[in-house]
């Protein structure tokens, strides 16, 4: 694995320093690799004799670690995990406070911002790498973590790094006949897209499919899974009339109005189909913000510093991920401003 900051070294140091006394929290990213990322640190603290007493799974956006700050005070929380939240880059001031406060680890993919380089408590590793394996690497040499190697597998297809030869080996060693081209064929495939759609059911209760997976519930998910993928395939074949094209651009932008949160996995559809364009899928969040979900699958242009730019100085406004999926918030009376540098950059 490659470290871009910190070591199993650090981890294993923090987590030796939690006492008796302490009181553990975590908080993970309500996504498919924030989920399983938990569920593998879950269960290392608890094979370090550490029962965490609050697992959270959240959306990423500013002010997130708001909530947390005054729950975590009331209970009394001493030491605080975060995994697969890319909180250094998306809301740095309030990270800086939350560390102040509690006695913070954070465990990440994401591109490291620089103000943070010589703070202690982060391991980030390269983002050829999902939190998942980073967690199931870390803690595998200190407990048994088979029982969770198929949901390690998941993470890994449902973030994209499988791609990455480690990764990829290991998904083979343990399903041999896995094809990186034929992945939605294969047993952790198909896992990782019901997660990803039980999530989306239950978005904002994501502890139910916490609960469903730490069970080993699997077969629960099929339901929750076959009513999210109809209105999934139902909007990738609107695309093909509806998005609008800029063909010059080699961009297509697609506002959407779906039944469940499916932006995400519709960009990645549909960007697939179209791998040497970009693709910005917009819907809205609630009465007041958009999401933006932004593709580009040949690596040709920047997709993280696309959603940067145009988010930039927007009040509200985030943006940012990874070069070739990415995405952000836009209040909706800013699409406008949004749309016109999203235009603009690529000129
Ligand atoms: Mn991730």
């Amino acid at each position: 694995m490659i470290f871009v900051k910190g070591s199993e070294a650090d981890f294993i140091k923090f987590v030796k320093n939690i006492s008796k006394k302490d009181k553990v929290a975590i908080i993970s990213h309500n996504d498919n690799d924030g989920v399983i990322s938990g569920i593998l640190l879950e269960k290392f603290l608890e094979s370090q004799n550490i029962s965490p007493v609050s697992i959270n799974f959240t959306d990423i956006k500013v002010g997130m670690l708001d909530k947390f700050t005054s729950e975590f005070k009331t209970k009394k929380i001493s030491k605080v995990f975060i995994s697969d939240i890319s909180i250094d880059t998306i809301d740095s001031e309030s990270f800086s406070k939350f560390t102040s406060e509690f006695d913070t680890f954070l465990i990440d993919h994401h591109p490291l911002n620089s103000q943070f380089k010589d703070s202690p408590n982060i391991i980030k590793t390269d983002d050829g790498f999902c939190s998942g394996y980073v967690m199931y690497s870390l803690g595998k040499n200190f407990c048994n973590l088979d029982d969770l190697i198929l949901l390690t597998c998941t993470s890994i297809i449902s973030d994209m790094v499988y791609k990455t030869d480690e990764c990829a080996k290991f998904i083979k060693k343990y399903y041999p006949s896995f094809n990186p081209e034929l992945v939605a064929e294969s047993v952790p495939g198909k896992l990782s897209r019901q997660i990803a759609s039980s999530l989306i059911y239950f978005v904002g209760k994501e502890k139910k499919v916490y609960e469903i997976l730490v069970l080993g519930n699997y077969k629960l998910l099929e339901k929750y899974h076959k009513l999210v993928d109809e209105e999934i395939q139902l909007w990738a074949k609107k695309f093909d009339n509806d998005a609008e094209s800029f063909p010059e651009k080699k961009l297509f932008i697609f506002s959407i109005k779906p039944k469940f949160n499916i932006g995400s996995i519709v960009a990645t559809i549909v960007s697939l189909r179209n791998p040497e364009s970009s693709v910005i899928v917009s819907y809205p969040l609630d009465k007041n913000f958009l999401r933006v979900n932004a593709r580009n699958q040949s690596g040709k242009k920047d997709m993280n510093l696309l959603m940067k730019n145009c988010t930039k100085g927007i009040p509200l406004a985030s943006g940012g991920g990874h070069p070739k999926a990415s995405g952000g918030r836009v209040p909706i009376k800013d699409f406008d401003i949004f749309k016109k540098r999203l235009l603009d950059g690529f000129e």
